[in-house]
């Protein structure tokens, strides 16, 4: 472990990284003209699934339905009373709130939400995204899309101008997941698959991809899976439709494909989002993948702790494997200083440290203030290493260090291509 970096290498690290605009690669944030799909303001910052799972726990007698059961506003004060007024709001969830308000110049003390509603209240989304990104120091953001979505395939169908800070990304769970019975969705749309994975099944998949790929101008596909989702094995539908419909569409427009690995999904529903849990991936499945698909760029996240290790050996054996973020339940300082030091110690520059997985616009500020501090730390007691090896940094160096790590560019690593970083 490095020791306490030296303060003037971190103050330098600091004040490049405050002005070193970054690429959130992996949010839920979706561009202003879609209406109703962007999310802001503290009833949805206070009902975030992170903190409803807490709510829970502070009142072990409610049941989930009667929670559920409430109006927005009544969960947010719930939430507010519990979390932040009748205990200290220690979580990092909990923080995050608070960080959020103070840099909105809001009252973090106040007993009841009046004030803060009356601010929101009197914000324009547009205002309000313009204000948000200067504060989180974010240039742009990564969306998830889904043309599933019926809200937001509508959107879609009828086009609307696009902000070009909101960049996209076709999700596929809800096509390719609980195969056949997500058959049933493309075939509404019009795509004529049948439950088999016959040769026309397999091509109509593809046509989809490309159709949506082409309308939503996708940068890259994503997938979150279980942990038992294995490569090679022929007789799961949902490995045949990866390497027969995902991979051939991902090769001919020469984008990348996220693998998030390791959610069990819905081990407790009553809980809705908040309700999924974690397990430990199969990094040999990643490596095979990266192995048989050498010319597909693996953008991967595992959500188990124990699986950080182990990615970061299989992204040293394969180069088309770009581990990414600190997901979810590893989206806490201690572990996110724990992978950071690891993933430098073994990769170098070559992986990205940090999405926000943001839901909720205002959610950019606190998730990049506090994973700037830590990688902001990790990066200096490193610097610090160096020197001790005679080998300082400067300023320069600092700035196109933060540059490749935080600018998005590692998402369209050209295989092909010499890198020098
Ligand atoms: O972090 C989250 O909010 C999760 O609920 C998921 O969205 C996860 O990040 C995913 O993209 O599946
Ligand atoms: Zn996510």
């Amino acid at each position: 472990m490095s020791s306490k970096p030296s303060s003037s290498v971190q103050k330098t690290v600091s004040s490049v990284f405050a002005r070193t605009p970054v690429t959130d690669i992996h949010t839920h944030l979706f561009d202003p003209a879609m209406g109703s799909l962007l999310l802001w303001g503290i009833d949805e910052l206070l009902t975030y699934h992170y903190l409803v799972a807490e709510v829970s726990r502070a009142r072990p007698e409610m049941t989930c339905e009667a929670f559920w059961a409430m109006p927005k506003s009544t969960q947010a004060d719930l939430i507010w009373q519990e979390l932040f007024v009748k205990r200290t709001p220690v979580s990092e969830a909990c923080r995050g709130v608070l960080t959020v308000l103070q840099a909105l110049g809001l009252n973090v003390n106040t007993k009841n939400l009046s004030d803060i509603r009356a601010y929101f209240a009197a914000q324009t989304v547009c205002g309000y995204v313009d204000q948000v990104f200067k504060l989180a120091g974010v240039e742009r953001v990564y969306m998830t899309n889904d043309p599933l979505n019926p809200v937001e395939r509508l959107v879609w169908e009828k086009g609307f101008e696009r902000d070009p800070r909101f960049l996209s990304a076709l999700r596929l769970d809800s096509a390719l997941k609980d195969w056949p019975q997500s058959a049933g969705h493309l075939k509404a749309l019009g795509y004529a698959v049948d439950t088999s994975l016959s040769g026309q099944t397999l091509s109509e998949v593809r046509r989809y991809l490309n159709d949506w790929c082409q309308k939503i101008e996708a940068r890259y596909m994503a997938i979150s899976l279980d942990p038992a989702f294995t490569y090679p094995d022929a007789t799961a539908s949902l490995t045949n439709l990866m390497v027969k419909a995902v991979m051939p569409v991902a090769r001919e427009r020469g984008i990348p494909v996220a693998l998030m690995i390791g959610v069990r999904k819905a081990v407790n529903p009553a809980l809705g989002d908040a309700g999924d849990s974690v397990g430990l991936a199969d990094i040999a499945t990643v490596e095979h993948l990266a192995r048989d698909f050498g010319d597909v760029t693996f953008l991967v996240t595992l959500l188990a702790r124990e699986n950080m290790h182990g990615l970061c050996v299989a992204a040293r054996k394969f180069k088309n494997i770009v581990p990414f973020g600190c997901w979810w339940f590893l989206n806490n300082p201690s572990l996110i200083r724990e992978i950071t030091a690891m993933r430098l110690e073994m990769l170098g520059l070559s992986f990205i440290p940090q999405h926000s997985d943001c839901r909720i616009l205002d959610q950019l500020v606190y998730k990049w203030t506090h994973s700037r501090a830590v990688i902001g730390d990790v990066l200096a007691s490193k610097y610090d290493d160096l020197a001790r090896a005679g080998r300082p940094v400067s300023e320069a160096d600092i700035r196109r260090d933060l540059a490749v790590l935080f600018d998005g560019r590692l998402i369209n690593q050209r295989l092909s291509a010499v890198t020098a970083y």
